[in-house]
Order: structure tokens, then C-alpha cells, then sequence
């Protein structure tokens, strides 16, 4: 391709695209690894978006009220690290682009929003930006609405290659997105018709355009590589009240030797080529050599936002005190000093009216005190509104003409749901919590797995959560959930007992920063375990010893959820046989392994048999049933080793021998 015509038509915008594409090219050289094409295509869209359209300023990354760029297609991280350190970022600089995807380097592979500010979020994973993007611009009209336009007032953009539409994900969000027409969200598609193996072609003929609008979005179809169509486009796009796609075709690996094959996806590590390309671009042939004319008009446009930031200052400032320190509160994403006290007084007083409720009303009952107080929680459902119990009486519907409302039908769309709350938690100012069964877990998977890696606190209302459930049968019983949850690191998987625990467990889930959490709750009502009134959080601890051996202690029985209660059943009948039995609550694995040494060991003292209840798969337990001073011979566990099946719940719980007769025939055998 001759790019002559190109670099002539706008030689100041052509020389600013063209450091994007060479220090990319040298970038993923340097790595050897790394994907160059894409980067090297949507150069002129991220130019012209950045120099004419995004609302930032450099030197303040994290202002809340600066436009939120998405880059989707996350493989083409290099276009990320080469707009943030042209444009000045402190973070992002020379060092780190010469020391992409290495040891430590906040370069890393695919972008990663914790290593530096300006990556609103982590992706890679194909589809989960465009997802994450329907939340960040739902918090966007969310929090406009509630604090007013003159702090809040800014789009959403992002760019999303063929992979990302190809995504199912992409589907749902792109739905929800129509559905609520959020018309400040803006999405380039990188139309260049190549992924990995090959054209489009050979696996997709959907027409985008048509897909987009039948979702409700308004679509341009423009040239990716002509910054004037690029401008206009956007600016169209702006005054749409509708979510908009602009269609950028374009050329992956412009003016290289791989120009528009799938070689140019990936890393073109050849020195001629690299050569050839630079030569075509009229760039300079040094390695990550920019001149200072380029790098200064960059960093211009790096501080384009800077007067824009500082009257924004002075707007949060004129605000009444209560109204921005709630601001600068939800931003901050800390909960309200009273949540504490509200959590206090519910235990109290659940703990002595004793009812026997499910788990997932248990945890209406805590919503029903906490989002009156808390106003940056937006719930929702993925279409079960009345099974999760996630909806509270205070909390109004989000809708075209209701963005003041803080309950979102995200529609039968888990992994949607779950992206975009991520997206809205990564935003910030807004605390996402959602529901669905606990077996959509699998649904809901990716996006769950990124929470954790993102150190967003998610929250996840996981009810139906076991056989328990019931007739719906094995579809829907959740027996390996607990434990790919378990497995995932900095995951708190929460399964309470009842509703004191319930409550617990809420307030930890409210107050984390860095950590979602899941909450694994029954269908099925439960006995009130926790009749004593205790103020301190036990749920905190992880596990705790719920009742006491009396006489000798011969044995330990740990449970979670609905099997505490037979845990406490099984306890009666040792006893009575003069067997000393300690019944130990385990809410949540993770914080009890966060316990210190001393503690673990109260709770799981040697000697004693242990056996573990828990209406699920075995893998996961050992830890405590074999390690922390357990031993093989002398632990069992009761639970699942099959899937469930339909019937009536108490029969299940008989059939599948999870009861208290199965629980002191397990010890016995073990004492024998
Ligand atoms: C969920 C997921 N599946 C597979 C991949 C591996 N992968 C990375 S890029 C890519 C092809 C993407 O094609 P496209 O979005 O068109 O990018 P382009 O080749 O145009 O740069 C694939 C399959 C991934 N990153 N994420
Ligand atoms: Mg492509």
C-alpha cells in the first residue's frame, strides 16, 4: 500500500499516528512477543480520538470526571502504552515501553488496570471490555444523574476488534446497552477482517451493522485511516442519544510487508520489515525514536484537559459540604461509618426473634437496612429478581427515564451482568452488587475471574446454592461451584449459615477495596444458628467454634451454610451417647486461612476427628480436614461426590446421606 497519499493529505496527524506504530513495532520487537498489527491499524482512530475528542488531562490520570478509554482488544496493549507515555504519563514512560511484557514492568502483555492509572481496565480476554464498558457508562449516567452534571459528564470509549464482536459476551452487553440506550458509550470496531487463522470469513458472515442496529444503537461506517471521517464520526457520535458503533475499516499492520494477513496479527520481530515500515511512515529509523516535535505535540494534547480538570476542582469545591464529602466518600469507595452499627442491630436482633428464613431472604433482610444507607449500591438480577432477593423496596428501577434508580433487570445475561458490574466498580462511585443461581457461576465465570484479578469488590449473590434447592433437579444444583470459586485467589467466598452470619458476611462483602466476594446462599429456609447475640463480626474470622464439646473432645465437625445446622443436629445425638463433639462454622476459607497460626489452632486443635458437611464436592476441604494438624485416618467428609438430581429437597438431603445420622454414622466409623 503507497501511504504517500495518506502522509500528505495531514502530515502533522500522520507524524503522531506514525510514533504509535514504530514504537510498537520496536516494542514487540524488543519483547519478541507481542501483537504489532493492531496497534499499527487503529493508530489514526486513537490519534484523532485523543487529540481531538477524549476529555483528560495526563498529569491528573485518576480525575473522576475524565472520559474513560476501553481498550478492548486487549492484545494490542502496545497502542495503550504508546498513547499514555506520548501523552505523558509518569507511569507509562520510555523505560517501561522499552521493557514491554518483561519482569515487573507495568508494560505488561495485555493491559492490567492496577500497574498504572489510565488503564481503566484489565483486558485480553476477548469481549470483556466491551461488557465492562456497558457498566462504566451506566455508573457514568447513574452518577449524573444523582450528582448533577457539573460533576459528572464524561463518555465512555472503546475500541473492540473482530474477536471482541465474535465474543458471546459482546451480544449481551451490546443488548443491554441498546436496552438502555446509553448514549454516552462509543465503540470503534476495528473492521480490518483478520484474526488469527485467517479472514473473518472463515468463521463469521454477520453483518455488524445491521447486528448493532437491531440492538438499538446508531452505526457509522467509516475509513479507520482518514482523520477527518474519524472526527466527524465522533462527533456525531456524541449527539446520538443512543449507544453508537462507528465501523473503522482498516488495514492491520498498515504499510508493513503483513499489511491486512493474520502474520501482521502478531509480533513482526523482522528488522527489514521493521525497516521498510518506518521508511514508508517517514518515520525515524532509530529504535523507539521519536522526534521532539512529535513527543512535544503529544504532550500537548496530554494537557488539553488541564483547565477543564482545574474548573472542575472549583465546581466540587462550590458544592455544599454534605453533598461532596458523599462524593469524594463513594469515589473513595468507602462504605458509610454507620454500616457497622446498622449490621450490629440487625444481628441483635434476628439472633433473638430466631427465625427460620432462607439464606437468600436472609440477605433481602440485609439489603432491605443497608442501601438506604448506602447510596452508591446499584443491584441487580440476571432475570431472577424474585429468587435472589436482590431488589429492596428503596431502590427504584435504572431505566431511559430513571437513572436516579439503583436496580438494573440486566436480563438473562450472567457474564453481561457480571462484566458490567466489574466495569461500574472499576469506574467507581458506584458499590455493583448482582444475583443469579449459584450454578450460573459457569456463566457468569470470566468476568468473576477478572474481578479478582482486577481487585475489584464485585459483589456476587449466589443463591440456590446446593441439592437444597430441589426439584428443579441437576441443572440447576450447584455441587463443583464452591470450589472453582475457592480456587480462584482473591475471592472471599462467603456461604453463612443463617442470617446473622448473613449479615456478617454482607458488611465484609460492603467493605472490601480489593476483593469481590460471592455469596453462596440457600433457597431452602434455615434455622437461626447464632442465638446468642455477639457484636463482634465472627464471619470475619473465617470459622469460629459455634458449639463447644462438653466432657472430652473426641471430635470436630466443620460445616458451612445450610450444613451447620446439621452439623449442630449431629452434635445433639454424639452428646447424648456421652461422645464430645465441637461444632466450627466456616462462613468463608479464605479469611480463616488469613488467620494467624494460634487461632487456626484453637479452632482446630489436634487429636479430634474431623469431618467436614457441606452439600458440595469434597475438593477444597482437605486443607482443614488433613492439614492444620489433621490427620488422613481420622477425617471424613460428608457431601457430594455425583450430581444431584430432581426431587423434593429433604429427600435429597436423605438420598444423597447428608444428614445428621449420615454425619455420626461417618464419626463413628472413624472413632471405631
Ligand atoms: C476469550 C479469548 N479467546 C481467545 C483469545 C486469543 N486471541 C487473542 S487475539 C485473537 C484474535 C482476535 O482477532 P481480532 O480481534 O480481529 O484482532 P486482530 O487480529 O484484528 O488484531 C485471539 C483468538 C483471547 N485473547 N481471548
Ligand atoms: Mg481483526
Amino acid at each position: 500500500m503507497d501511504l504517500t497519499a495518506l502522509r500528505n493529505a495531514n502530515p502533522e496527524h500522520w507524524a503522531k499516528a506514525a510514533a504509535i506504530r514504530t514504537l510498537t513495532l520496536d516494542a514487540v520487537a524488543a519483547a519478541n512477543s507481542g501483537h504489532s498489527g493492531m496497534p499499527m491499524g487503529m493508530a489514526d482512530v486513537a490519534t484523532v480520538l485523543f487529540e481531538k475528542h477524549l476529555k483528560f488531562d495526563a498529569a491528573n490520570p485518576q480525575w473522576p470526571d475524565r472520559d474513560r478509554f476501553i481498550l478492548s482488544a486487549g492484545h494490542g496493549s502496545m497502542l495503550i502504552y504508546s498513547l499514555l507515555y506520548l501523552t505523558g504519563s509518569d507511569e507509562i514512560t520510555l523505560d517501561q515501553i522499552k521493557n514491554f511484557r518483561q519482569w515487573g514492568a507495568k508494560t505488561a502483555g495485555h493491559p492490567e488496570n492496577f500497574l498504572a492509572a489510565g488503564i481503566e481496565t484489565t483486558t485480553g480476554p476477548l469481549g470483556q471490555g466491551i461488557a465492562n464498558s456497558v457498566g462504566f457508562a451506566i455508573a457514568e449516567a447513574s452518577l449524573r444523574a444523582r450528582f448533577g452534571k457539573s460533576l459528572v459528564d464524561h463518555y465512555t470509549y472503546v475500541i473492540a476488534g473482530d474477536g471482541c464482536l465474535m465474543e458471546g459476551v459482546s451480544q449481551e452487553a451490546i443488548a443491554l446497552a441498546g436496552r438502555q440506550e446509553l448514549g454516552r458509550l462509543v465503540v470503534f470496531w476495528d473492521n480490518n477482517n483478520i484474526t488469527i487463522d485467517g479472514t473473518v470469513d472463515l468463521a463469521d458472515r454477520t453483518n455488524q451493522v445491521a447486528r448493532f442496529k437491531a440492538s438499538g444503537w446508531h452505526v457509522q461506517e467509516i475509513d479507520g485511516h482518514d482523520p477527518e471521517a474519524i472526527d466527524a464520526a465522533i462527533t456525531a457520535a456524541k449527539s446520538t442519544k443512543k449507544p453508537s458503533m462507528i465501523a473503522c475499516k482498516t488495514h492491520i499492520a498498515i504499510g508493513s510487508s503483513a499489511q491486512d494477513t493474520s502474520k501482521g496479527h502478531g509480533a513482526l520481530t523482522d528488522a527489514t520489515l521493521i525497516a521498510d515500515a518506518k521508511k514508508a511512515y517517514g518515520a525515524p529509523a532509530g529504535a523507539f525514536e521519536v522526534t521532539d516535535e512529535v513527543k512535544t505535540a503529544w504532550e500537548e494534547i496530554g494537557k488539553r484537559g488541564a483547565a477543564d480538570k482545574a474548573a472542575w476542582d472549583d465546581r466540587l469545591a462550590a458544592q455544599g459540604e454534605a453533598k461532596r464529602n458523599r462524593f469524594n466518600r463513594v469515589i473513595a469507595g468507602e462504605a458509610p461509618k454507620r454500616l457497622s452499627a446498622t449490621i450490629r442491630a440487625l444481628k441483635k436482633q434476628v439472633s433473638e426473634s430466631a427465625p427460620k428464613v432462607a439464606t437468600r431472604k436472609s440477605s433481602e433482610m440485609v439489603l432491605e437496612v443497608v442501601n438506604p444507607m448506602m447510596v452508591e449500591t446499584i443491584g441487580g438480577s440476571a432475570d431472577l429478581t424474585g429468587s435472589n432477593n436482590t431488589k429492596t423496596g428503596d431502590l427504584g428501577i435504572f431505566d431511559t427515564d430513571n437513572r436516579k434508580g439503583r436496580y438494573i433487570h440486566y436480563g438473562i445475561r450472567e457474564h453481561g451482568m457480571a462484566a458490567a458490574m466489574n466495569g461500574m466498580a472499576l469506574h467507581g462511585g458506584i458499590r455493583p452488587y448482582g444475583g443469579t443461581f449459584m450454578c450460573f457461576t459457569d456463566y457468569a465465570r470470566p468476568a468473576m475471574r477478572l474481578a479478582a484479578l482486577m481487585k475489584v469488590p464485585t459483589v456476587f449473590v449466589m443463591t440456590h446454592d446446593s441439592i437444597g434447592l430441589g426439584e428443579d433437579g441437576p441443572t440447576h444444583q450447584p455441587v463443583e461451584h464452591l470450589a472453582i470459586s475457592r480456587a480462584t485467589p482473591n475471592t472471599l467466598v462467603f456461604r453463612p449459615a443463617d442470617t446473622v452470619e448473613t449479615a456478617e458476611a454482607w458488611e465484609l462483602a460492603l467493605t472490601q477495596q480489593d476483593t469481590p466476594s460471592v455469596l453462596s446462599l440457600t433457597r431452602q429456609g434455615l434455622p437461626t444458628v447464632r442465638t446468642e447475640h455477639k457484636t463482634k463480626n465472627l464471619t470475619a474470622q473465617g470459622a469460629y467454634i459455634l458449639a463447644e464439646a462438653e466432657g472430652k473432645r473426641q471430635v470436630i465437625l466443620m460445616a458451612t451454610g445450610s450444613e451447620v445446622a446439621i452439623a449442630l443436629e449431629a452434635r445433639e445425638a454424639l452428646q447424648a451417647e456421652g461422645i464430645g463433639t465441637r461444632v466450627v462454622s466456616m462462613p468463608c476459607m479464605e479469611l480463616f486461612a488469613q488467620q494467624d497460626e494460634a487461632y487456626r489452632k484453637r479452632v482446630l486443635p489436634a487429636g479430634p476427628v474431623r469431618v467436614g458437611i457441606e452439600a458440595a464436592v469434597r475438593q477444597g476441604w482437605d486443607r482443614w480436614l488433613l492439614g492444620e494438624r489433621g490427620r488422613d485416618a481420622k477425617a471424613g467428609f460428608v457431601g457430594m461426590d455425583s450430581f444431584g438430581a430432581s426431587a423434593p429437597a429433604d429427600v435429597l438431603y436423605e438420598k444423597f446421606g447428608i444428614t445428621a445420622e449420615g454425619v455420626v454414622g461417618k464419626v463413628k466409623a472413624l472413632l471405631a
